[in-house]
C-alpha cells in the first residue's frame, strides 16, 4: 500500500519487492491496495504481475495503486484491515509511508499479533520531506529527487536574478512541518536567505523579527548596489513562530468548538469578525496586523480532522508584504534608495513526482528488496533500511529496523498516544552548521551556485551524488 504524499521512486519499491518476492519463492504473489490505506480497509486491491509493473520501473508518481491519507486508528478499521489480509491470506503487508503512514503500520503490526494473524506488516520509508529518518535511517526516499528538482528550479532563479538585476524571487519550498528541503536546496544552490523554521522556534523569534532581518538583507544588496536576490522560505514556517503558533492553536480550538456556527455565517466579513470576537486580546492583534489575503487563508481552508491547512498560507507572500513596509518606511526617512521589485513562487507539487533520481531509483529498488526479505523471515513491526548510503549500492547495507524504535508519545484527541516522531531540522547537525557558517558571506555575494538538470548519464560524481545533507551528515557520523 503506498501512503500519504507522493514521492519520486514509490514504483520502484513495488517492483523491487516483487523481484525479492519472486526470487525468494516462484509462485509468490503481489497485490496492491488502491487509494492508500482506503483500499486495505475497504479491500479494494489489483494482483500486480510483471506485465502490470513494466511500465512503471524507475518511473515517478503513485499512478500504479494511487494514494491516501486515511488513517487506521479506530477498531472498526482495525478489524476491517485484519479481514482483508485474512481474505487474501497475506504473509506479509509492506506499508510505503511517512510517519503517519509507519505509525500505521506499527499499530497493525501490535493488532495483528495480538490476533494470532501471521502477516507480517514491514514499513519502508517515503517521504520528500526528509523527516523520517533516525541514527538507523539514514533518509527517506523521494528526497533526493525532489530537492534536485527544486534545487534546478532555484538556480535558475538565481541565474535570472543575476542577469535581469531588478527582482528579489521568495520561494516557499515544500515541506510540511521540517524545514530539511529548504536547508538541503540552501546547501545546493547558496542563496541569499534561507529561513530554518527550527531556528526561528529556538530563538522565539517574532514574525516582525524574521520580516526586520529579510528586510536588513535587501538593504545591505541595495546599499552595495545590488537590488536582486534569493529567498528561500520553509512551508512550515510559520507554525515556527510563536505568535503565529498561539494563533493556530486557538484556531483550531475555535473550529473545534464552533465549526458549525462559523460555517452558517454568510460573509468573510462576518467569518473573520465572528473570530476576532473569541479570540484572546494579544492574539486578536496579531490576526489583525496580517494581510487581508493571510487572514482569509487561515479561515478558509481547514484540514480534514478541521485545523487549519497550515501548508496552503502563502507564507511568501506575508515576509513580501512585510519586507515592503519596511522598506516603503526606509525610503520615506531616506535611509533606502532604488526600487524594491519581488516575486513569489511556492515549489512543491513540480518535484513530488519527478523521474527517480539513479540514487533514488537505486535506493526504493533496494528498499523493496529488503521489504521482501523481512516478509519472507515472517519479521513484523519492522522498517525496511539500507546504511552507507553515501557509497556505491552494491555496499550498501541492508537491516530492518523496529518501528517501535521510531516513537515516542504524542498528545492526540486528548490522550498520550504512540506515533513515529517526525525528524526535525537538528540545529547542532553537520548540515545546518554549514548553512549558518556560509550565510553571512551568501547574504551579500552572489555565492549563488546552479545546479542544473538532474543527470542521469555519465560521471557518477554527477549523476549519483547524495544530497548535501546525507553526505554531510555521513562525513559527520564517519568523525
Ligand atoms: P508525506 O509526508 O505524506 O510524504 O507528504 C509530504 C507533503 O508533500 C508535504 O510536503 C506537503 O505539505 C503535503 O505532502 C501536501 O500534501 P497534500 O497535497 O495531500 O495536501
Amino acid at each position: 500500500v503506498l501512503s500519504g504524499g507522493q514521492a519520486p521512486g514509490g514504483h520502484n519499491v513495488i517492483a523491487g519487492l516483487f523481484d525479492g518476492l519472486l526470487q525468494f519463492d516462484p509462485c509468490s504473489e503481489l497485490h496492491g491496495f488502491l487509494g492508500g490505506p482506503r483500499g486495505l480497509i475497504e479491500g479494494k486491491e489489483r494482483p500486480l504481475d510483471a506485465g502490470a509493473i513494466a511500465p512503471y520501473r524507475h518511473m515517478g508518481g503513485f499512478d500504479l495503486l494511487g494514494s491516501g491519507r486515511d488513517k487506521i486508528e479506530s477498531v472498526e478499521q482495525l478489524a476491517a484491515c485484519r479481514a482483508t489480509c485474512e481474505r487474501l491470506r497475506l504473509d506479509g503487508l509492506v506499508v510505503i509511508g511517512g510517519d503517519d503512514s509507519n505509525t500505521n503500520a506499527a499499530t497493525l503490526a501490535e493488532h495483528f499479533r495480538e490476533r494470532g494473524l501471521s502477516t507480517a506488516v514491514v514499513g519502508v520509508p517515503k517521504t520528500i520531506d526528509g523527516d523520517l529518518k533516525s541514527d538507523e535511517i539514514e533518509a527517506s526516499f523521494g528526497f533526493d529527487t525532489a530537492t534536485k528538482v527544486y534545487a534546478e528550479l532555484i538556480g535558475n532563479l538565481c541565474r535570472d536574478a543575476r542577469s535581469a538585476r531588478k527582482y528579489w524571487h521568495f520561494v516557499r519550498l515544500m515541506g510540511r512541518s521540517a524545514s530539511h528541503v529548504t536547508l538541503e536546496c540552501a546547501l545546493q544552490t547558496q542563496p541569499n536567505v534561507a529561513l530554518i523554521g527550527e531556528e526561528v522556534e529556538r530563538h522565539g523569534r517574532t514574525l516582525a523579527e524574521i520580516i526586520d532581518d529579510v528586510a536588513q538583507a535587501v538593504r545591505r544588496r541595495a546599499a552595495a548596489g545590488t537590488s536582486y536576490g534569493v529567498v528561500l522560505v520553509p512551508e512550515g514556517l510559520i507554525e515556527f513562530v510563536p505568535e503565529m503558533r498561539g494563533l493556530i492553536d486557538e484556531l483550531n480550538r475555535l473550529f473545534a468548538t464552533a465549526a458549525a456556527e462559523f460555517d452558517r455565517l454568510a460573509t468573510a466579513d462576518d467569518r473573520e469578525r465572528f473570530v476576532r470576537s473569541r479570540l484572546s486580546p494579544p492574539v486578536g492583534r496579531a490576526f489583525a496586523e496580517l494581510p487581508e489575503r493571510i487572514r482569509q487563508q487561515l479561515l478558509l481552508d481547514r484540514d480534514a480532522h478541521g485545523n487549519v491547512l497550515v501548508s496552503q498560507i502563502d507564507t511568501e507572500l506575508l515576509l513580501i508584504d512585510g519586507v515592503r513596509r519596511r522598506v516603503a518606511a526606509w525610503q520615506k526617512s531616506g535611509e533606502f534608495h532604488g526600487k524594491l521589485g519581488t516575486l513569489g513562487h511556492f515549489f512543491g507539487y513540480e518535484g513530488r513526482c519527478a523521474q527517480p533520481t539513479n540514487f533514488d531509483a537505486d535506493y526504493t529498488y533496494a528498499l523493496g528488496r529488503v521489504a521482501s526479505r523481512l516478509v519472507a523471515a515472517g519479521h513484523t513491526g519492522y522498517m525496511a533500511s539500507l546504511r552507507g548510503l553515501v557509497d556505491s549500492p552494491r555496499s550498501w547495507r541492508a537491516q530492518g529496523v523496529p518501528l517501535t524504535s521510531l516513537m515516542r508519545l504524542e498528545q492526540r484527541h486528548g490522550r498520550q498516544t504512540p506515533v513515529v516522531a517526525k525528524a526535525l531540522v537538528c540545529l547542532d547537525g553537520a548540515p545546518f552548521r554549514h548553512l549558518a557558517a556560509e550565510r553571512e558571506r551568501w547574504a551579500i555575494e552572489d555565492a549563488y551556485v546552479y545546479p542544473g538538470a538532474i543527470q542521469y548519464f555519465g560521471p557518477p560524481e554527477v549523476c549519483n551524488a547524495p544530497t548535501r545533507t546525507l553526505a554531510l551528515e555521513s562525513a559527520e557520523r564517519e568523525g
